[in-house]
């Protein structure tokens, strides 16, 4: 199964990945953990110059194909081998954060990520998507409690906001492949959550 975890800044998606990563190993399922932009060290270096403040404005189009870039190398060295040889794969983010992100946030064209994803991906998609929701305040605090803020933390809320709406208007449309995870709950409500919805990972064993 290609499960990935999405939501906006600080939703939980890392804490909770370890999580459901520990909960699938007690029932035996081999996992890949990964993330995304990253899982390669070349895509990790591309994450570098996604993240990195810098003097030069990125143009949208310039961090749409790094993006997409990084989840060339990310595909082929990491996930495609890991669901050959039969693993789970969650991955932090993934394409939903690109339409998320670069779509909502910067505006792009959805028609023009969605090209890139067919050139990049094929019909891969994820089997199963996490959205952990949660108000963009209640978000940007905890980002803002762990220290510097990377260049996508340092936009202004207006920007957050469509990240949070395109997510949910994302997972509306296609409920058969989303659950959408209230992320503002106390973490072990969360992971209870998270517990509710195993079973129902679990039947996708065997195929
Ligand atoms: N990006 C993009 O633009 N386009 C793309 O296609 C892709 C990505 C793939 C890096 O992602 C950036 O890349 C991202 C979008 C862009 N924007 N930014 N920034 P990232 O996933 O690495 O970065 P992130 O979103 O900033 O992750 P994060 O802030 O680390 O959030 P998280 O993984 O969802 O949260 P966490 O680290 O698990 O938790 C954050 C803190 O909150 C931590 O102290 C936890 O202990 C705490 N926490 C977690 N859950 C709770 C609950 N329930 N209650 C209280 N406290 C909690």
């Amino acid at each position: 199964m290609f499960i990935t975890l999405e939501g906006p800044e600080g939703a939980g998606k890392s804490t909770n990945r370890e999580y459901l990563a520990q909960r699938l190993r007690e029932q035996g399922v081999t996992v890949c953990l990964t993330r995304e932009p990253g899982g390669t060290p070349l895509a990790e270096r591309i994450r570098e110059l996604l993240l990195s403040p810098s003097d030069e404005p990125m143009a949208a189009d310039t961090e749409l194909l790094l993006v997409f870039a990084a989840r060339a190398q990310h595909l082929q060295e990491v996930i495609k081998p890991a669901l050959a040889r039969g693993e789970w794969v969650l991955c932090d983010r993934f394409t939903d954060a690109t339409y998320a992100y670069q779509g909502g946030g910067r505006g792009l064209s959805s028609a023009r990520i969605a090209e890139l994803e067919r050139f990049v991906q094929g019909d891969l998609r994820p089997d199963l998507t996490l959205v952990f929701d949660l108000p963009v305040e209640v978000g940007l605090a905890r980002a803002a409690a762990r220290g510097r803020l990377d260049r996508f933390e340092q936009e202004q809320r207006g920007f957050f906001e469509s990240v949070r709406t395109t997510y949910l208007r994302r997972a509306s449309a296609a409920p058969e492949r989303y659950r959408i995870l209230d992320a503002a709950q106390s973490l072990e409500d969360v992971q209870a959550a998270i517990d509710r919805l195993l079973p129902a990972m679990l039947e996708h064993r065997g195929g």
